[in-house]
């Protein structure tokens, strides 16, 4: 029989080591933020109260993680640790093979290599950054097939993650299939605010892509947390372990990119994985290129231990409960105090949508990462733009791409903070709110090539 899950989300575990916090002055975080060019990316952490910036590598791991530290066999070749992630990968995850990688985009970087030829177009449940990158750097051209709903941040729809079938067979018509190297389609999406696809979705694109040959690869980055999802709200599968799920999920596609940084609640890592033997044959080739020999691909063997004992607790329904139900009040407690959020609450962050909070800053000149940079100055919070300058310029027109998301992503890392921590982060947001009128828009005065939101600088517009 499982094991009951309390009503509350009440952590499923104790504190045993603490890390302490520092606080600083109005005049030292308005210090701090100029010199970073207005980019949260650019703060030093020592600078910060409570980080949101990303639920990226910045899980609290478990005794028995750190136990399987000190089990690290820093071998060059044949690691054990390899062998115990390998045992663990295919049991919950059930791809065939894998490779580790030093995080998700060593492994979208493999996969995009060996799958795509220049002129290809992938389609894919919304655009990740790194994700759309590597596509593109391996010739091909990302076509987003999310449903509708995803790209407004008021729609309740539940599964705003799915595919819309219509879109991809329009694709597919208009490029044929051989054009089409694979499907990417993501767990809980991340640029959507978090949001799920259903089993229902994935079993009709699944029917979809086996009549026109085209393999589904997943990325698997929170798709722990997207079975979870469907627990909560698909017909049948309220009795149906996460495992069992994940394993669902798995089972329809053909293989997987990961950042093992989140649901597997690791500080590093990631995998590729398939069930193609000349695929992987492919993979462990151009493994040792790029990352490292194809058992450690990148990572420490107690990077692996890590990972592996991570993926048996992220998987249990006490840590989906939690670790949902902390992100969830920290929506409601928003919500309720009228801040214009992301509906319906995704599993690992809050979404604040800059275009309603600040109407009268145009999308050219950044609002969201204007907001950001606020609510540092107001408390220290440090949370990471998700809009314009994520999105970058189109390379056609070159012009800014003006997504119909505008967010601010306040995102919470596992097993970290605490609900005091939650009512301080509601407080702060709410008394930005109160002098929203008074918050102007940034200039951008430095712009990289890849990736800009990591390294752009900004000045205010006053
Ligand atoms: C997040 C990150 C980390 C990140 C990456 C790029 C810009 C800003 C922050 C990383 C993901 C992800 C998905 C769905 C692949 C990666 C890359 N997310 N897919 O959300 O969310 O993984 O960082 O381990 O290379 O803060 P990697």
């Amino acid at each position: 029989m499982e094991a009951e899950v309390k009503r509350t989300w009440a952590e499923p575990y104790k504190i045993k080591v603490v890390e302490l916090l520092t606080m600083t002055t109005r005049e030292e975080r308005e210090a701090a933020i100029r010199e970073a060019g207005y980019n949260t990316f650019l703060t030093r952490s020592k600078d910060v109260y409570i980080d949101l910036l990303t639920d990226s590598g910045t899980s609290a791991m478990s005794d028995k993680q750190w136990a399987g530290m000190m089990l690290g066999d820093e071998a060059y070749a044949g690691s054990e640790n390899f062998y115990h992630l390998e045992a663990v990968i295919n049991e919950y995850y059930g791809y065939k093979h894998f490779v580790p990688t030093h995080q998700g985009r060593g492994a979208e970087n493999l996969m995009s290599q060996i799958l795509i030829k220049p002129g290809d177009h992938i389609p894919g449940n919304m655009y990740f950054t790194t994700t759309r990158l590597h596509q593109e750097l391996a010739g091909g051209t990302f076509v987003d097939v999310i449903v509708d709903e995803a790209h407004d941040p008021d729609s309740a729809y539940p599964f705003k993650g799915n595919v819309d079938i219509d879109k991809l067979d329009r694709l597919v018509q208009k490029v044929g299939a051989d054009r089409v190297p694979y499907i990417s389609l993501e767990g809980n999406v991340n640029m959507a605010g978090g949001q799920p696809f259903s089993m229902a979705n994935l079993k009709e694109l699944h029917g979809y892509c086996c009549s026109h040959d085209i393999p589904i690869m997943l990325d698997a980055t929170r798709t722990i947390e997207n079975a979870w999802f469907i627990r909560e709200r698909e017909d049948g599968y309220a009795h149906r372990s996460v495992r069992e799920i994940l394993r669902e999920i798995c089972d329809l596609t053909d293989g997987c990119t990961m950042s093992a940084k989140k649901d597997a609640l690791v500080n590093i890592g990631g995998f590729f994985a398939c069930n193609d033997d000349e695929v992987f044959r492919k993979a462990q080739n151009l493994v040792v290129v790029y990352e490292g020999l194809h058992t450690y691909g990148g990572l420490a063997g107690r990077d692996m231990e890590a990972m592996a004992q991570g993926i048996r607790e992220a998987t249990t329904e006490e840590h989906q409960a939690a670790r949902i139900g902390q992100v969830r009040y920290l929506g409601e407690q928003l919500r309720n105090a009228g801040i214009p959020i992301v509906s319906p609450i995704g599993s690992h962050a809050i979404f604040i949508d800059a275009k309603q909070f600040l109407p009268h800053v145009d999308q050219d000149e950044y609002p969201a990462q204007a907001l950001a940079a606020e609510f540092f100055i107001e408390s220290g919070i440090r949370t990471m733009e998700r809009g314009n300058v994520s999105a970058g310029r189109d390379p056609e027109t070159g012009e800014n791409r003006r997504p119909p998301l505008e967010l601010v992503r306040l995102t919470i890392p596992r097993r970290v903070y605490t609900q005091a921590h939650m009512d301080v982060i509601t407080e702060s947001v709410v008394d930005v709110y109160k002098r929203r009128d008074q918050i102007h828009g940034l200039k951008m005065v430095y712009e990289p090539e890849y990736l800009r939101f990591f390294q752009a600088r900004f000045e205010q517009i006053p």
